[in-house]
């Protein structure tokens, strides 16, 4: 059935075609539902407008919500994106300053940082995103900071060893997550159950050059030692935050490798990051989509095993690797 659209209504959905805005675009199609003529024929049509119609007005009160402030939303950049969490004045952004080039602001009064700030942390040769979060407390927490725990590929729970109630922190930061299904959890935990999202987390003991530090770490240890990793440090003297480095690269469970074209060296300076247990294909695959598919195989020169012997698409690479695809 013709379905007889109306000047009117063509006109309308030119404007929807020229329009630049969502504002603009929600206006030109709720025109054209208001004219589309109202048939059997049309009502295919008339589904498709209400649809678009539907999914413009969410994108609009998106857009809306964040010009009200600011993004909720980390951009994922480098080797992985791993979120600082605890509870107010742990020293969260004492160590995002210390370990990357990000200028948080560090307030002696709870609550400074109300919104992420993000920086990169090098380590060796590979850079990899730190989440300063603002804090989480019974007291108060900014409602989107479960939502910027659940996608990082890591967590880092931080506690201050300095005061009283480091092992009561923990537990309480956790709890709250908790309401939002997220639940912090050891590295190499079995999958959470359905609707729940799990981050692995490294507790820090953060303040360590304070007078009773010790006696706090010696508790949340004992308690909680079995099952999570426990690391010391100090964003005033600097203490455990090498260390901490590697620690937050062995939690992200990724390995470099280095790509050589034949007959040329490595570039040892700029790896390819994969998640521990890809094969050669997926490495080709993630330097360039159509090599996935031409690969035919590969040499690899690796620790002690290898010395340029040929392997076939389904090898498993491993940390350190030197790779080279043969296409
Ligand atoms: N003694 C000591 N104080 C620290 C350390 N790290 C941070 N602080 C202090 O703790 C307070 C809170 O630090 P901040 O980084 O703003 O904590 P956040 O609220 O968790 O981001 C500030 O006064 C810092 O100077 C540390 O390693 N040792
Ligand atoms: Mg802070």
């Amino acid at each position: 059935m013709p379905a007889n659209l109306t000047p009117q209504y063509l006109e309308a959905d030119k404007r929807f075609k020229a329009a630049k805005t969502v504002e603009e675009k929600v206006a030109a199609l709720e025109e054209m539902l208001a004219l589309i003529p109202k048939h059997k024929g049309t009502e295919h049509l008339q589904g498709d407008l209400k649809r678009r119609l539907a999914k413009l007005k969410a994108e609009a009160e998106q857009a809306r919500r964040r010009r009200g402030g600011f993004s909720i939303s980390v951009d994922r950049e480098g080797a992985g994106q791993v979120v600082l969490v605890g509870p107010p004045n742990a020293g969260k952004s004492s160590l995002l300053a210390c370990l990357t080039n990000a200028q948080p602001e560090v307030g002696e009064y709870p609550f400074t940082t109300g919104r992420p700030v993000a920086g990169m942390m090098q380590f060796v040769n590979i850079q990899i995103q730190l989440v300063d979060l603002p804090a989480v407390s019974d007291e108060y927490m900014e409602p989107w900071v479960p939502s910027l725990v659940r996608p990082a590929d890591l967590a880092l729970l931080v506690a201050d060893l300095s005061g009283p109630s480091a092992l009561e922190d923990i537990e309480t930061v956790t709890g709250i997550l908790e309401r939002s299904k997220v639940a912090l959890v050891p590295l190499n935990s079995p999958l959470p159950p359905v609707g729940w999202t799990q981050v692995e987390t490294l507790i820090l003991g953060n303040k360590v050059d304070a007078p009773s530090a010790e006696a706090a770490l010696e508790i949340v240890q004992s308690y909680l030692g079995s099952r999570f990793p426990i690391h010391a440090v100090s964003a005033h003297s600097g203490r455990g935050l090498e260390p901490l480095r590697r620690l937050i690269y062995d939690g992200l469970k990724i390995v470099r490798v280095y790509s050589k074209p034949p007959g040329k060296e490595p570039s040892m300076q700029s790896p390819v990051v994969l998640r521990r247990g890809s094969t050669i294909v997926e490495m080709a695959g993630s330097i360039h989509k159509d090599f996935a598919r031409q690969l035919k195989y590969a040499r690899v020169w690796g620790g002690t095993k290898f010395s340029g012997q040929r392997v076939q698409r389904d090898y498993v690479v491993q940390e350190g690797d030197v790779i080279e695809l043969h296409i």
